[in-house]
């Protein structure tokens, strides 16, 4: 038997938000050549259409639609208009997210309630809109991109980690309250990314040396590398693919084994 044959995506419908570029980008990119129809958003025409050149340049027709996650009434919209243009999404990565690196006490609340509502609030607006459709379909998958955040924290990040610890618990209530329907829901927890969201820990410091943070996440990474967006593809097709069908409510960490190591000497 051709046992390859269950990672295969063909004929599926994936929709990944925010997936102009950065990780989303890369596991849309994975879920293609693993036979899928690309759908995503961004929040911005511009955006979307430059993520459409980007897809097109990779050989991908992706459909592309301008939707903030984390307005419920533009979600219900575009969900109306995918299954319009495009089908029933069979397929659904909630990768759309911010960041606000701000010691807690400084942060202003609305700062702390936006990457909330982007980080946490928007995959349960996605995920409620797209669930009853994969039922009547009889089955579907969700993807929640998590975090190392999901399970620890540091400074200046306490709304991304209570927005990711979060996370790992909506994607373990929709792998309970919808796992009779065949919906399995896992999360993805990459370690750390080289994406624009990461950028600003790896700038060079004005003496042209790496930046301390660059350093650390090195050492500390077994695999002696920061993650490229590229390696969560594989991870991502396989909670897609119906080699995952008895997989549910768990968070895959894709993170270079930094989370088993207690990390290099310094020298
Ligand atoms: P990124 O480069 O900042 O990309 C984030 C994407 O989300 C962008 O396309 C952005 O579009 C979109 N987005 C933000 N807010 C949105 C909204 N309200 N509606 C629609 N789209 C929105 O980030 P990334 O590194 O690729 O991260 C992607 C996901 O992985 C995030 O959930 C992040 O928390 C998570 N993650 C990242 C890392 C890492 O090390 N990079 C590690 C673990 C988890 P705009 O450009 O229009 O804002
Ligand atoms: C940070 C980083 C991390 C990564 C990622 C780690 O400031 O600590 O942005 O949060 O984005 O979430 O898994």
């Amino acid at each position: 038997m051709d046992y390859i044959k269950n990672y295969s995506l063909e004929g599926k419908v994936a929709w990944i938000t925010g997936a102009s570029y950065g990780i989303g980008f890369a596991i849309a990119k994975a879920m293609a050549g693993a036979g899928a129809v690309i759908v995503f958003n961004d929040i911005r025409q511009e955006l979307v259409d430059k993520g459409v050149e980007a897809y097109k340049a990779e050989g991908i027709t992706a459909h592309g639609y301008v939707c903030d996650v984390t307005d419920e009434d533009a979600v219900n919209q575009v969900v109306e208009t995918i299954e319009k243009e495009v089908g029933t999404v069979d397929i659904l990565v909630n990768n759309a997210g911010i960041i606000k690196r701000i010691p807690m006490i400084e942060m202003a609340a609305k700062d702390f309630r936006q990457v909330i509502d982007v980080d946490l609030n928007a995959p349960f607006i996605v995920s409620k809109a797209v669930i009853p459709a994969m039922i009547k379909k009889g089955g579907g998958k969700i993807i929640n991109i998590c975090s190392m955040m999901s399970e620890f924290g540091r400074e200046t990040v306490s709304a991304y980690a209570a927005a990711k610890g979060g996370l790992k618990m909506l994607t373990r209530n929709i792998a309970s309250e919808y796992g009779e329907y065949n919906i399995q829901c896992n999360g993805i927890g990459p370690g750390y990314i080289a994406t624009p969201q990461t950028a600003p820990l790896r700038e060079k410091q004005a003496d042209g040396s790496r930046h301390p943070f660059d350093q650390f996440i090195v050492s500390k990474t077994p695999a002696g590398r920061w993650g490229e967006a590229e390696d969560l593809g594989g991870p991502a097709v396989f909670l897609a693919s119906s080699a995952s069908d008895f997989v549910n409510g768990q968070i895959l960490y894709v993170d270079g084994g930094i989370q088993a190591y207690i990390g290099k000497q310094p020298s």
